[in-house]
């Protein structure tokens, strides 16, 4: 099942429900259709060979960016891939060269200055993917303290940092592959490198920054891994997008539920993407309708209370068809 059926479900739904005026249903429906149409913008870079591509695979709905086998950047400018909703942007980082580094930091730095069609920033969120499994990360922190930071003016919100490969940080020592996570003694060498990469951007930049580690995984035709934390990586790509545009992610997130199931467990990120996401519609949906009065408790029930009573008329009328969204969600995350 694909999302963009349970906005049209949503729509069919609220179009039938007798509670709401006219009014209500047509701002709702309205809403409903701009966000099928909104896209968000992803820029994505790093170093050669980072996994930007294995990246953007494991995420989405999408085989489409190619991995690298060799040594050759597979990347050599600004790749452009549109999914439903998702217009995701790929860009080499730094250490390709003196020449290639000007213009890819060119290209950077003007990608991230370039407006969309209401005068806002075109690109939503930067993702900056580190090499866990490289021992000198400076041209990344160069690329982010020189290029990405001065480019944002301050709109920090727009960064992520994320540390890619967390399997081989250690050479691929101390990864249980039978559970597909770090053991203690690579939890720890991760989270110090977390720990180093925020403090050298902040000593560059003043900037605070959260990274967090994951790994991709990969594919080959003798061997094969699943990700790690790659949902905490969603969870917090959604909570560095702006909270209307969080709803328009799940058109295209990959819907094989093995890339969603091994994490830290330091939260619960599933859960937590699916209140974000439900949020996210429930408010795009409700904007400006006048509601007065119709409040309903359905979105809040379906997902135990954790809104804690905020759930309005949009969310009764979401809990209409709230058991196939809720459905979906489970059945990915
Ligand atoms: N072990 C392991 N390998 C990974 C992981 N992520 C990516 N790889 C491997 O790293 C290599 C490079 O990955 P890509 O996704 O092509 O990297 P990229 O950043 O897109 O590379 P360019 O486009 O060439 O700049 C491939 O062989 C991937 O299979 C991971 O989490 N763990
Ligand atoms: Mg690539």
């Amino acid at each position: 099942m694909k999302a963009q059926h349970f906005i049209d479900d949503l729509a069919d739904a609220i179009q039938k429900d007798a509670h709401l005026d006219e009014a209500a249903r047509n701002t709702i429906y309205r809403n409903l259709a701009r966000l099928k149409d909104t896209k968000v913008n992803l820029l994505i870079t790093g170093a050669t060979g980072c996994g930007k591509s294995s990246t953007i695979n494991a995420l989405f709905n999408t085989d489409k960016a190619k991995v690298g086998q060799g040594v050759d950047p597979e990347t050599m400018e600004i790749g452009r891939y549109e999914l439903d909703n998702i217009v995701l942007f790929d860009s080499p980082g730094l250490g390709d060269g003196k020449e290639a580094d000007i213009r890819h930091a060119r290209n950077i730095t003007a990608k991230l200055a370039e407006l969309d069609e209401h005068g806002e920033p075109l690109i939503d969120l930067v993702l900056v993917i580190l090499d866990g499994s490289s021992r000198d990360l400076g041209t990344s922190f160069e690329l982010i303290s020189q290029v990405i930071i001065p480019a944002l003016n301050g709109e920090h919100k727009r960064l992520l940092v994320a540390i890619n490969q967390a399997d081989m940080a250690m050479k691929g020592r101390h990864w249980d592959k039978g559970r597909n996570q770090p053991e203690p003694e690579l939890v720890k060498f991760l989270e110090e490198k977390v720990t180093s990469t925020k403090r050298r951007i902040k000593e560059a930049t003043g900037v605070d920054v959260e990274p967090i580690y994951y790994a991709a995984g990969y594919k080959e035709a003798s061997d094969a891994q699943n990700p790690y934390n790659l949902s905490k990586l969603l969870l917090h790509i959604l909570r560095h997008t702006k909270a209307q545009k969080r709803a328009v992610f799940i058109q295209d997130v990959n819907v094989d539920e093995q890339m969603w199931k091994d994490d830290d467990r330091l939260e619960d990120y599933r859960k937590e993407i699916s209140i974000s996401v439900l949020e996210s519609i429930r408010d795009g949906a409700s904007a400006g309708a006048d509601l007065g009065g119709q409040a309903g408790k359905a979105i809040d029930r379906l997902l135990g209370g954790r809104l804690g009573g905020a759930a309005e008329a949009v969310g009764r009328v979401i809990g209409g068809v709230g058991g196939a969204i809720f459905g979906l969600f489970k059945s990915i995350f």
